[in-house]
Protein backbone atom coordinates (compact mmCIF):
# COMPACT_ATOMS: atom_id res chain seq x y z
CA UNK A 1 0.00 0.00 0.00
CA UNK A 2 0.96 3.61 -1.09
CA UNK A 3 2.75 5.65 2.07
CA UNK A 4 2.12 9.22 3.12
CA UNK A 5 5.63 10.24 1.68
CA UNK A 6 5.80 8.43 -1.85
CA UNK A 7 2.37 9.24 -3.01
CA UNK A 8 2.38 12.06 -5.73
CA UNK A 9 -1.93 12.93 -5.90
CA UNK A 10 -5.37 12.03 -5.00
CA UNK A 11 -8.00 12.00 -7.25
CA UNK A 12 -11.91 10.39 -5.99
CA UNK A 13 -13.94 9.38 -8.89
CA UNK A 14 -17.52 9.88 -7.49
CA UNK A 15 -20.80 10.93 -8.83
CA UNK A 16 -23.35 13.56 -6.54
CA UNK A 17 -25.92 11.18 -6.35
CA UNK A 18 -24.33 8.04 -4.88
CA UNK A 19 -24.69 7.51 -1.16
CA UNK A 20 -21.43 5.89 -0.67
CA UNK A 21 -19.13 8.33 -2.43
CA UNK A 22 -21.36 11.29 -0.19
CA UNK A 23 -19.43 9.59 2.72
CA UNK A 24 -16.30 9.79 1.19
CA UNK A 25 -16.68 13.48 -0.03
CA UNK A 26 -17.67 13.90 3.85
CA UNK A 27 -14.16 12.68 4.88
CA UNK A 28 -12.11 14.23 2.64
CA UNK A 29 -14.12 17.48 4.42
CA UNK A 30 -13.67 16.58 7.78
CA UNK A 31 -9.55 15.57 6.96
CA UNK A 32 -8.88 19.10 4.91
CA UNK A 33 -6.84 16.45 2.50
CA UNK A 34 -6.39 17.84 -0.93
CA UNK A 35 -8.40 14.93 -3.37
CA UNK A 36 -9.33 16.23 -6.41
CA UNK A 37 -12.99 15.10 -7.14
CA UNK A 38 -14.02 13.61 -10.49
CA UNK A 39 -17.31 13.23 -11.66
CA UNK A 40 -17.76 10.45 -13.72
CA UNK A 41 -21.52 11.57 -14.85
CA UNK A 42 -20.39 14.96 -15.58
CA UNK A 43 -17.35 14.06 -18.03
CA UNK A 44 -18.09 10.52 -19.67
CA UNK A 45 -14.33 10.48 -20.65
CA UNK A 46 -13.81 10.19 -16.56
CA UNK A 47 -16.18 7.24 -16.29
CA UNK A 48 -13.59 5.61 -19.25
CA UNK A 49 -10.72 6.17 -17.54
CA UNK A 50 -12.13 4.86 -14.47
CA UNK A 51 -13.07 1.69 -16.14
CA UNK A 52 -9.88 1.14 -18.71
CA UNK A 53 -7.69 2.00 -15.35
CA UNK A 54 -9.47 0.34 -12.45
CA UNK A 55 -11.30 -1.96 -14.39
CA UNK A 56 -15.13 -1.68 -13.56
CA UNK A 57 -17.50 1.91 -13.43
CA UNK A 58 -18.00 1.29 -9.64
CA UNK A 59 -17.94 4.32 -7.63
CA UNK A 60 -16.61 5.97 -4.89
CA UNK A 61 -12.88 5.10 -6.62
CA UNK A 62 -10.20 6.39 -5.02
CA UNK A 63 -6.77 7.17 -7.77
CA UNK A 64 -3.56 6.95 -5.59
CA UNK A 65 -1.29 8.31 -7.84
CA UNK A 66 2.56 7.90 -6.48
CA UNK A 67 5.89 9.48 -7.05
CA UNK A 68 7.58 6.61 -9.07
CA UNK A 69 4.15 6.92 -11.81
CA UNK A 70 2.67 3.80 -10.32
CA UNK A 71 -1.62 3.93 -9.95
CA UNK A 72 -3.32 2.20 -7.82
CA UNK A 73 -7.48 1.97 -7.84
CA UNK A 74 -8.74 1.64 -4.38
CA UNK A 75 -12.49 0.56 -4.63
CA UNK A 76 -14.78 0.52 -1.77
CA UNK A 77 -16.15 3.26 0.34
CA UNK A 78 -15.09 1.73 3.69
CA UNK A 79 -11.72 0.72 2.45
CA UNK A 80 -11.27 4.20 1.05
CA UNK A 81 -12.06 6.36 3.92
CA UNK A 82 -10.21 3.76 6.25
CA UNK A 83 -7.12 4.83 3.87
CA UNK A 84 -7.89 8.87 3.69
CA UNK A 85 -8.29 8.91 7.45
CA UNK A 86 -4.91 6.74 7.94
CA UNK A 87 -3.24 9.39 5.69
CA UNK A 88 -4.43 12.36 7.00
CA UNK A 89 -3.31 11.15 10.50
CA UNK A 90 0.01 10.37 8.76
CA UNK A 91 0.32 13.53 7.30
CA UNK A 92 -0.32 15.32 10.44
CA UNK A 93 2.31 13.39 12.26
CA UNK A 94 4.86 14.50 9.54
CA UNK A 95 3.97 17.89 9.38
N1 LIG B 1 -19.84 -1.47 -1.61
C1 LIG B 1 -19.60 -0.34 -2.48
C2 LIG B 1 -20.90 0.06 -3.15
C3 LIG B 1 -20.70 1.17 -4.18
C4 LIG B 1 -21.88 1.27 -5.14
O1 LIG B 1 -22.84 0.47 -5.10
N2 LIG B 1 -21.80 2.29 -5.99
C5 LIG B 1 -22.80 2.44 -7.03
C6 LIG B 1 -23.28 3.91 -7.09
S1 LIG B 1 -24.12 4.40 -5.61
C7 LIG B 1 -22.17 2.12 -8.36
O2 LIG B 1 -21.08 2.55 -8.67
N3 LIG B 1 -22.87 1.31 -9.15
C8 LIG B 1 -22.42 0.98 -10.48
C9 LIG B 1 -21.56 -0.25 -10.53
O3 LIG B 1 -21.29 -0.87 -9.48
O4 LIG B 1 -21.14 -0.60 -11.63
C10 LIG B 1 -19.00 0.81 -1.65
O5 LIG B 1 -19.25 0.88 -0.44
O6 LIG B 1 -18.23 1.59 -2.22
Amino acid sequence: MATQHNIKSLSLYHFQGCPFCAATRKVIEQTELNVEQRDIQRQPQLRAALIKGGGKPQVPCLLIEKEDGQHLWLYESSDINHFLRGYAAQSKKRA
